[in-house]
């Protein structure tokens, strides 16, 4: 593929309107000032009218990770052990022999089922994204075997999808300044974003008057800085506090009879469950009470505001949902949001989890002409999670890789792996249980990666290949939940060292497989066309210049997005797209599927590495692990100035603390029969006790005796999945000590 050269010549300061790539939930537009093939400075939005998108601290960093001394420049090969971090330069054609031999002998040797493609959110634009470039490039080569199951919100996904045969649960933001009440639960967008306007939406919304409740084992930074009340709740119990909430609405019947009837199916199977005609237990405040730490009253009061105060926004995410049954959670509120009547009006909310608008899922492949398109796989389409037909493809969940690499066929994995080529991800350090992880790797008979940096897991690779980073290429991407508008990736500086793209290195392993015509056109031929063929788009940017030089087309929406608004105003003519057409609080599919952790309604329900877990008497705190402020995951780790802004720190309540002879700053031991980190202690109060955190995304770093010092949460976490498909992150249990 072709990409005009950028003229550096003069020394002149060149500003470039373009965005980052990362698989955060913001997407902000950028300036950057670049000089002799560097980017010196990097601005934000300068946008005069209302509606201006700030600009985050890791976008701020960028030039910081661009041009890191850590960068990777050229392509090497494994000298020391796996993992041991011991590389020498090779040649780009070193490289591709490499690769293509490999390919090459695994296919002739095991079949394409010894070969496993990893691919992953590392890079969120379209173009260059290499997942297609390389499920297609395999696929023609015969077949591999990859992963299903979305690492970050399969719980919410699947939620949504069976209570409303629907991902697109959310409203534009400017919606919750029509809410009178909104509850934050487990929900952090100060530190995760959720659209890069959400804050500023949410400050507004309180400025208006809304009152705001946060519902989180921590004290997080948008409840420090917008919550009228913080409710601490034990991690995996939300449910068992929403059933009671439900309990009162019943009780009290404070509920929208009206709505459920008109809009929903099986609330009566879910009331017997809640009033306990179903099991003999009622889902009492008190009943709640014992389990999620949070008091009756509280529960109460808080049941009666939200079902009285309309309308209400009730804001649940993913969080609470990667873990042993989290799906549950989304599914109750998604129930509550019914109860209250508050699904698709104004102000209100859908739960489920997902925020998704309809907006800006732009550049689907589809949009380029059959045959042409290099995303597009030839062969007959099997049904799967990613929206991309795949040949001869079998797959793993995403958070049993591993275990699939370690187990093969005999441990009831399609197939046994003898290679893996990973692109966007550094899964060893991001899917349950690093420590077994890195015993797959080495099993392994070669890996590859593509990356920009020496991450854990390139440790392991037999060979590294340098991967450009967003500024070093042009493409086209979106905000992932929120939008609404769509940004345009311009090409700031020109490649550093040898790095290529991951198109240019999958392009040219097609041509050494003798796979032809894989890559016809220049990379502005392609993006030109994802713009103008796209229906999406087509017809709303109709000037791909204007677009591509000011980096950002706003979508002006003349009200705001709310989620099934046309099925709440016409549901005989726009029913829900569930097999009932109505919003299914009782689930039949889910019934059919016969699975004792699946119920067809929403329920809590006790689960392994839980508080009632006999295990809880030797590791008597619950880990939490959510995402990092001055990162995203694991990406930016390297970058100095984020590092400043908050040191990785467990964050323990002093009622922990204390009896453990623990003070503030003192290095602590974190363990659990799965691993043992080394970390630093922040004794704080904005922990609920009994609960510790530490941020996903820390690199993995064991030393010789095993113990993780460079603190990676999933050391301690497991690679096991719920009922519904999460990736179960949010539930594990821990001791914590003093270090020597
Ligand atoms: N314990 C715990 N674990 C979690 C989570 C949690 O909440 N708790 N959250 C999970 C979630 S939601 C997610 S989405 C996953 C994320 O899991 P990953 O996708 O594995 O996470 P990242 O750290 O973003 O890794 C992306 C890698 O891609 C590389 N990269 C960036 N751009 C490119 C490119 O253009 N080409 C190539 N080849 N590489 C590129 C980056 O350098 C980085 O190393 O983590 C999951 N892991
Ligand atoms: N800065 C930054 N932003 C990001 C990312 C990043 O890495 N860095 N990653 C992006 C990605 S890929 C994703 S998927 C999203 C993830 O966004 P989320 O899934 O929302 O993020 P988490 O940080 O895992 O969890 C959100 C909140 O849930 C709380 N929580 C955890 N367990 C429970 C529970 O059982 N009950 C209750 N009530 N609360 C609980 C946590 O304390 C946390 O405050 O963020 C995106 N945004
Ligand atoms: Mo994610």
């Amino acid at each position: 593929m072709k990409a005009e050269k950028i003229d550096q010549s003069g020394g002149e300061v060149r500003i470039v309107r373009t965005t980052s790539t990362f698989d955060c939930g913001g997407r902000c537009p950028l300036r950057l000032h670049v000089k002799d093939n560097k980017i010196i400075r990097v601005e934000g939005d300068d946008f005069s009218e209302p509606g201006q998108l700030r600009t985050c601290l890791r976008c701020r960093a960028y030039r910081q990770m661009v041009h890191h001394p850590e960068r990777l420049m050229y392509p090497q090969k494994r000298t020391g052990a796996r993992g041991e971090g011991k590389f020498e330069q090779i040649s780009w054609d070193e490289a591709y022999d490499t690769l293509a031999g490999e390919l090459i002998r695994v296919k002739e040797t095991y079949g394409n089922q010894g070969i496993f493609l990893a691919t992953g959110g590392g890079y969120l634009a379209s173009l260059h994204n290499p997942g297609f470039a390389a499920s297609r490039l395999l696929a023609q080569f015969g077949g591999f075997v990859t992963h299903y199951g979305n690492i970050s919100s399969e719980g919410a996904v699947w939620a949504s999808l069976v209570q409303y045969g629907s991902v697109m649960v959310g409203h534009s933001r400017e919606d919750m300044l029509n809410s009178k009440l909104i509850i934050l639960w487990g929900w952090d967008p100060a530190r995760m974003i959720s659209g890069t306007n959400t804050m500023y939406h949410l400050i507004k919304a309180k400025e208006n008057g809304a009152r705001i409740v946060s519902i989180d084992p921590r004290y997080h930074d948008t409840a420090a800085t917008v919550a009228d009340e913080w409710i601490p709740i034990f991690p995996g119990t939300d449910t068992a506090m929403m059933a009671a909430m439900a309990n009162v609405m019943i009780r009290e019947k404070l509920y929208d009879r009206v709505f459920l009837d008109k809009y929903t199916v099986g609330f009566d199977k879910f009331s017997e469950y809640i009033t306990g005609r179903e099991d003999g237990v009622e889902k009492t405040p008190a009943w709640a009470a014992g389990i999620s730490g949070v008091d009756a009253s509280t529960i109460e009061r808080l049941a009666r505001e939200y079902a009285t105060t309309r309308p209400a926004a009730l804001m649940d995410c993913q969080g609470p949902a990667r873990s042993a049954m989290g799906e549950q959670y989304n599914r109750c509120t998604a129930t509550l949001c019914a109860m209250t009547g508050n699904v698709g009006r104004r102000g209100g909310s859908a739960g489920g989890g997902l925020m998704g608008i309809p907006v800006g899922h732009m550049f689907r492949m589809s949009a380029i002409p059959p045959g042409k398109n290099p995303f597009e796989l030839d062969g007959p389409k099997i049904k799967g999670t990613l929206d991309i037909g795949l040949r001869v493809v079998k797959r793993v969940h995403i958070n049993k890789i591993f275990d699939a690499i370690l187990k093969g066929k005999e441990g009831g994995y399609p197939s046994d792996i003898k290679m893996a080529w990973s692109m966007c991800n550094n899964y060893l350090n991001q899917t349950g249980n690093s420590n077994k992880a890195a015993r797959a790797l080495k099993k392994l008979e070669f890996f590859a990666v593509n990356e920009l940096f020496m991450t854990p897991q390139a440790k392991y690779a037999d060979l590294v290949l340098p991967v450009t980073s967003a500024a070093e290429r042009s493409d086209l991407t979106r905000p992932w939940p929120s939008g609404p508008y769509y940004t345009f990736v311009n090409r700031a500086i020109e490649p550093l060292g040898e790095c290529k793209s991951d198109f240019d290195i999958v392009t040219e392993l097609a041509e050494r497989l003798g796979i032809k015509d894989f890559n016809p056109y220049s990379e502005d031929e392609w993006l030109r066309m994802f713009v103008e063929k796209n229906p999406e788009t087509g017809p709303q940017i109709t000037d791909y210049e204007k677009f591509k030089r000011e980096g950002i087309h706003r979508v002006k929406l003349p009200e705001p997005i709310v989620a099934f608004r046309e099925q709440i105003e016409d549901i005989e003519n726009n029913p829900f797209p569930t097999p009932s057409g109505r919003i299914e609080i009782f689930s039949q599919r889910v019934a059919d599927l016969n699975n004792p952790i699946c119920p067809p309604i929403p329920k809590y329900m006790s689960t392994p590495e839980d508080r009632k877990d006999p295990l809880f008497e030797q590791y008597p705190l619950q880990l939490l692990t959510p995402h990092p402020k001055n990162r995203v995951h694991s990406e930016l780790y390297k970058v100095e100035w984020l590092r400043e802004v908050e040191p990785h720190r467990v964050w323990i309540n002093p009622v922990d603390a204390e009896p453990r002879g623990i003070r503030d700053g003192d290095e602590v031991y974190v363990f659990n029969a799965r691993g043992k980190v080394a970390i630093t202690a922040w004794v704080t109060e904005r922990i609920i006790p009994g609960v510790i955190s530490i941020f996903e995304g820390a690199w993995y770093d064991p030393d010789e005796n095993g113990i993780d010092r460079g603190a990676c949460a999933n050391t301690l976490t497991k690679d096991a999945y719920s009922g519904g498909g999460a990736a179960v992150m949010n539930t594990s249990l821990v001791q914590v000590e003093r270090g020597d």
